[in-house]
């Protein structure tokens, strides 16, 4: 089995194949120092920890990581907490970075044995509608080398060897650009509230997310095609209060920016994820915007439906689990999406002509007020918030 990339899904169905007895490679194109300092997730939905706690592999988040349930959110209007962790199904998040996450997968991946190829680069992968399927890979030394396998799991993300594969006329692409771009900055200094933030404002959208004690993440919807390197610090920060009602609410703890990246609000489906040999997980299969941060999450989920599928298949000769693994995450990726693409037209104005943002705005105000007053409407959100 060859398994491309070494983020939350390779790594998870590599834990899982490993120990299952399945003969295994992981093949990852970065060094392995840059694969364990990436931040980017945070917020580990419930079902995430239990996966993980099912298989061993939750010893340092719940060392390191804490629990969390309420958002804020801050509106010209006013502002409102839900304590989500005491709706829907009161489920919580465990806020631990993904950076951690990683360190954590890898290190018992490779304590029990298995194997990484760090600097390696998958360039193609072939002849997947057979049963020996191989993926040309570009070592660390720069030369051509050739793995061939019974089955490819292709969790290399987006601009992966996994999706150039595919041809066009064989995946269904449904695509979204939700039009909005956010600059993503990771700070050094402890969280401005005990909560996640969301400001909704008429110059754009902020966001307030803890990581750890130390460092926090914000979020500014951002002029679209601007360089993330734009923006001054001090303009950074003046948006920041400003969206986030500093003046009224408290200021915010600044810090050193130590990461700035531009995101554009983008999201992808591929269907199906199976194809013959070659199946797809995590980023690989999906894209979903961060704005309900469900992509690590869902990357975990998929991870562990396709380790049982692969072991039913490969000792004991069931494929069932691994014909239906693509309806069975579709369904998952599907729910996530379309939470997601409520949040974003919760957190955003429309790009539009000013009569449909004026009306795409009062509807948003409407959605708000239904957020804040209406119990069944917090119960919704809670279980989707925190649910995968
Ligand atoms: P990853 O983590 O991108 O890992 C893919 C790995 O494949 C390697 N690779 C290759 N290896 C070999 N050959 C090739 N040709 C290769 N091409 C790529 C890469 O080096 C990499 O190591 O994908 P995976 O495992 O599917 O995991 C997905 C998650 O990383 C992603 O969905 C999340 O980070 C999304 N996300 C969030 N998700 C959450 O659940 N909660 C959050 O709070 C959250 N916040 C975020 C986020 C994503 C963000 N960015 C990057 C847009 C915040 C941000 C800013």
């Amino acid at each position: 089995m060859v398994i491309l990339g070494a983020g939350p899904a390779g790594l998870v169905l590599g834990n899982l194949l490993h120990r299952s007895g399945i003969d295994c490679v992981v093949l990852e194109r970065a060094g392995r120092a840059h694969v364990q300092t990436r931040a980017r997730a945070g917020f580990l939905a419930a079902n995430t920890v239990r996966i993980l706690d099912r298989h061993g592999l939750a010893e340092g988040l719940h060392r390191r990581g804490r629990a969390h349930g309420t958002c804020e959110f801050r509106t010209e209007g006013g502002r409102f907490r839900l304590d989500y962790g005491g709706l829907g199904l009161r489920e919580q998040h465990v806020v631990y970075p993904q950076q951690y996450l990683v360190t954590d997968l890898l290190t018992q991946f490779l304590d029990a044995g298995g194997r990484i190829h760090f600097g390696t680069e998958a360039v193609s992968v072939r002849a997947m509608h057979s049963t020996r399927p191989s993926v040309t890979v570009r070592t660390p030394d720069g030369r051509r080398g050739r793995w061939q396998a019974r089955y490819v799991a292709g969790c290399d993300g987006r601009h992966g060897a996994a999706r150039r594969a595919l041809a066009p006329g064989a995946v269904r692409h449904h695509h979204r650009d939700h039009g909005v771009s956010w600059l993503g900055l990771l700070v050094e200094a402890p969280p401005s509230l005990d909560a996640v933030g969301y400001a909704v404002h008429e110059r754009g959208f902020a966001g307030h997310m803890a990581r750890t004690p130390d460092v926090t993440r914000y979020y500014l919807q951002y002029e679209r095609d601007s360089p993330a390197g734009a923006w001054s610090e001090d303009r950074i920060w003046g948006e920041l209060e400003l969206r986030m009602h500093a003046a009224d609410y408290g200021p915010l703890h600044r810090g050193r920016i130590v990461q700035r990246s531009v995101v554009s609000l983008e999201s992808d489906v591929l269907e199906p994820l199976r194809h013959g040999s070659l199946l797809l997980a995590g980023d690989a299969a999906s894209v979903i915007s961060p704005s309900a941060a469900k992509g690590a999450n869902l990357a975990v989920l998929e991870a562990e439906i396709l380790a049982r599928a692969l072991v039913d298949d490969l000792t004991h000769g069931d494929g069932q689990g691994l014909a239906r693994y693509s309806a069975r995450c579709l369904t998952h990726i599907w729910r996530a999406q379309e939470f997601s693409q409520w949040m974003i037209q919760l957190l955003h104005g429309p790009p539009g002509p000013d009569g449909e943002s004026s009306f795409h705005n009062c509807l948003r105000t409407s959605r708000i007020e239904s957020l804040r007053t209406s119990r069944s409407q917090q119960d919704w959100f809670a279980e989707n918030y925190v649910g995968v």
